[in-house]
């Protein structure tokens, strides 16, 4: 068979393990092609006290003309952090240029955390990417993302929802579009849920593993870039959100083992070989 082939459209950002670098790699250990679209070049994550960056709209058009001299066909197309309201629009378009109807969409809505917007975002940026959500197969927010998009107050403490509420969340955003849903990291006493919902068999899935430590830099990247490489290989989101959580939960162990500062993220690099078939 073939490698198959993802593009993934995200930040290349220097210090802070998340977006493309950890797609790129994750991707590769699942078997699968990541074709980057590098949406802005950065120092670090913004989380950092502060980060120079190079944006990359202009360029993207230019990149993407390219691969479609090329014939580019798509297996999967996967989009993470976007720097505005005018690169989700254009990532739009991508979709519709170079999705086939077997390309399967992954949409991973990142707008903030912790009940706030990351930097640069706000209500424009939430309108724009619940479009995005429409186009997707799977969407993987975390609770601060469910409600941004559902017009709920962010600064809900996951601490104060139950968990039937948090389904529900999921649920409702399967009507925008994805057939499956995954919210991904409420904490809950001393666990980490996992919460999916796939509208095709109007069911849930879940996964918990125990809490450790604070908050880490491009957890939310990681579990998205497994479940990536999982469904793209034939996986089921329930074996993959699996899979996900185990590699994830592994990968913090060792970060809270090393005392890793949280802006500079997870341990993931020594852990990889769990994705391996
Ligand atoms: O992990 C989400 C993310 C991705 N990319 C950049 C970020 C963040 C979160 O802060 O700053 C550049």
């Amino acid at each position: 068979m073939a490698v198959p082939k993802v593009a993934a459209i995200n930040d290349l950002s220097g210090l802070g393990k998340c977006s493309l670098t950890a797609a790129i790699p994750i991707l590769s250990v699942c078997g699968v092609q990541a074709v980057p679209m590098p949406t802005a070049v950065l120092s670090n994550q913004t989380a950092f006290e502060s980060y120079t960056g190079i944006d990359l709209s202009m360029d993207m058009p230019m990149i993407a003309a390219e691969w479609k001299k090329r014939k580019v066909s798509f297996d999967g197309i996967y989009t993470g952090y976007l720097s505005g309201v005018s690169q989700v629009e254009w990532v739009e378009q991508f979709m519709q240029e170079f999705a086939n109807p077997q390309t399967k969409i992954f949409v991973d809505p990142v707008l903030g955390d912790e009940g706030v917007y990351y930097r640069g975002f706000g209500d424009e940026m939430c309108q724009a990417m619940k479009k995005l959500c429409g186009k997707a197969d799977v969407i993987t927010p975390n609770l601060t993302e469910v409600l941004f998009l559902l017009g709920k107050k962010a600064e809900l403490k996951a601490e104060s929802q139950n968990l039937e509420q948090i389904r529900s969340y999921a649920k409702q955003l399967s009507q925008l579009g994805p057939k499956t849903v995954i919210i991904t990291g409420v904490s809950q006493g001393e666990k980490i849920w996992n919460i999916g919902y796939s509208a095709k068999e109007d069911s849930f899935f879940e996964v918990s593993t125990q809490k450790t430590g604070e908050g880490y830099s491009g957890t939310g990247d990681i579990l998205t870039s497994v479940i990536c490489g999982c469904m793209i290989k034939g996986e089921s989101p329930q074996k993959a959100l699996k899979k996900a959580a185990a590699f994830l939960q592994a990968s913090i162990e060792e970060a809270v083992e090393d005392k890793t500062d949280p802006n500079e993220g997870v341990a993931f690099e020594h852990h990889l070989s769990l994705l391996f078939d």
